[in-house]
């Protein structure tokens, strides 16, 4: 049986190795499209149980196997470089952005980078992205233009658990100056 406990423990154990763990896509046990074996995992404390658990129970559907079963991936979140096949698509006129106050000011000078992972991260509402920000500290939505965004050329992608992601948000395109 697996319980609650390992499910969330291990759960962030398993987001590290399909979505930051460097050596192991420098060593090919990761591949370009971000798949993992399975059967690798078993041997670090993953039975197909537990994958099936943490799999089923996610519910923002992060991870997903590939249609024989032997591979299990990430839909977003990466830092290491692969490509997980996300579709370019046309945004909603304004996407939301999750973040915590005490990073404000340098993303009102930066604009929204990605940091470590390879795409800013945008929600499609914002109840979603308070949620977001609040992992980071005291929450702070931050509407985009996505409309005028796309004038200037800007591409978008949606994740396939409905995550938009693009490169960069430069301040221009922030709709709001305060939560208030
Ligand atoms: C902030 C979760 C300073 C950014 C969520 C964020 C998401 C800046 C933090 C996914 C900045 C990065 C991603 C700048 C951006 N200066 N701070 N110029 N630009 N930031 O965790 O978006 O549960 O890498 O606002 O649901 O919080 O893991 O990104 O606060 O979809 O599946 O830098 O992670 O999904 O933090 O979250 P993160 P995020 P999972």
């Amino acid at each position: 049986m697996v319980n609650n406990n390992d499910i969330v423990k291990k759960g962030k154990r398993l987001a590290f190795l399909l979505r930051h763990d460097e050596e192991a896509f420098s060593k090919g046990m990761i591949d370009k499209h971000g798949w993992r074996e399975v059967e690798e995992l078993a041997g670090m404390g993953f039975s197909r149980e537990l994958l099936d658990a943490i799999v089923a129970t996610n519910n923002k559907q992060r991870y997903e196997y590939s249609t024989d079963g032997k591979l299990i991936r990430a839909r977003q979140g990466h830092s290491i470089n692969v490509d997980v096949e996300v579709t370019e698509a046309t945004p909603p006129n304004v996407l939301y952005h999750g973040t915590a106050t005490r990073f404000l000011e340098s993303i009102y000078s930066k604009g929204l980078i990605a940091g470590n992972r390879l795409y800013v991260h945008l929600s499609p509402d914002e109840a979603t992205a308070t949620n977001v920000g609040s992992r980071h500290g005291t929450p702070f939505v931050i509407k985009i233009d996505c409309h005028r965004m796309l004038a200037d050329g800007c591409k978008f992608y949606l994740s396939n658990n409905g995550v938009w992601l693009t490169k960069q948000v430069l301040p221009k395109y922030f709709i709001n100056t305060s939560n208030n």
